[in-house]
């Protein structure tokens, strides 16, 4: 297991890489060109800016979260081989800098969705919130309401600029069924498969968070059964996982240790975090303490240790404390928080649980 964090980029995080190099067990950082549209290629120039900077501080730089997928791709549209050989040549740039896992998803249109960024816990901190009722049929409604309320900040995919053409992105979604986007996914994955053996890279899809369809759009990795056949569907070493244990357990109904214990071998990077459940289906998410929320964090990480998991792990989303000013969810110190606990359930099953 390989401890990593989540950072922005220069002038794009509020966090600096020398606060990240003092918390303990951070060997890498989880990078990507921010900048980049889905689609372009990165170029081999722009990635060794980023790799002067993180090798300055003497973290790796082996997981890039994301390098987006074009809709075109998920669409199907004959377009979308032009953008596939773009993806390959990004993987082949990225593969000269050390590159080992290029984390990915597959959801139609929106990343994650979240009603509330900033929303307030009893304890005074703030944290990410889905309030059921507001994902109304709307979604342009719904990116008013939110950016009201989100203190200029935005979740990926809802960018105004974005929430312009989200008519006509809607309009090409629209033949695209679950089974279709099935079929597109398996495509990208089959015509990706050889140059991630020749780059040594493995592709690991992110699941949809929340782990559900929403204004229509149909969502494929939400549950143990999608899992299974998405590995099955291409059964190869380099098609992985990101296990992402919040959008998972978003939906109570899914048991995140299971999936770890079925399929630790094909998990390559793990993102750890907490949510916590309300009766009516919201869900708030909660610092990584495993009895502040309804995740499993113990026995996730019981699952990964009992599996010999070799990939890498990072604390995800966490809540903003001490008046922290960050991007919503990629605070620094409850995320550091995260890496202590999570370091210390690890060590201790270490020296303990041989
Ligand atoms: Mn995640």
């Amino acid at each position: 297991m390989q401890m990593t964090f989540r950072w922005y980029g220069e002038g794009n995080d509020s966090i600096s890489l020398s606060q990240i190099r003092q918390i303990p067990g951070v060997e890498g950082i989880v990078w990507a060109l921010h900048n980049k549209l889905p689609g372009e290629v990165w170029e081999k120039e722009e990635i060794q800016i980023v790799a002067d900077q993180l090798h300055a501080y003497g973290f790796n730089m082996d997981v890039v979260e994301s390098v987006n997928v074009h809709d075109d791709i998920k669409i199907g549209l004959p377009t979308r081989d032009k953008y596939i050989e773009n993806y390959k040549q990004t993987l082949r740039n990225l593969k000269e800098f050390g590159v080992k896992v290029v984390c990915y998803n597959f959801m139609p249109v929106f990343d994650w969705t979240r009603t509330d960024l900033f929303h307030p816990l009893p304890d005074g901190s703030t944290a990410l919130f889905y309030e059921k009722d507001k994902i109304i049929d709307d979604p342009v409604k719904m990116a008013d309401y939110i950016l009201e309320k989100c203190e200029g900040y935005t979740m990926p995919g809802w960018e105004p600029e974005r929430m312009d053409h989200l008519k006509e992105l809607f309009e090409a979604y629209k033949p695209v069924t679950k089974e279709k986007l099935w079929d597109n996914l398996k495509y990208f994955l089959e015509q990706l498969m050889p140059t991630c053996r020749e780059c040594d890279i493995k592709l690991a899809i992110h699941q949809d968070d929340p782990p559900w369809d929403i204004f229509g759009l149909p969502r494929l990795l939400v549950d143990e059964a999608s899992i299974d056949r998405f590995l099955k569907m291409v059964d190869d070493p380099y098609n992985a996982l990101t296990l992402c244990s919040g959008s998972m357990s978003s939906n109570p109904a899914n048991c995140v240790a299971d999936i770890v214990r079925k399929h630790c071998d094909r998990i390559a990077f793990a993102h750890v975090r907490n949510v916590k459940h309300f009766p009516n289906g919201d869900f708030t998410e909660a610092s990584h303490r495993d009895c502040d929320g309804d995740t499993g964090v113990l026995e996730i990480m019981k699952a990964y240790h009992d599996n010999g998991f070799k990939g890498y792990i990072r604390p995800d989303h966490g809540r903003h404390i001490w008046g922290e000013k960050c991007r919503p969810g990629y605070g620094l110190y409850d995320r550091a928080l995260g890496i202590m606990y999570l370091l210390g359930i690890w060590d201790t099953l270490e020296r303990y649980d041989k």
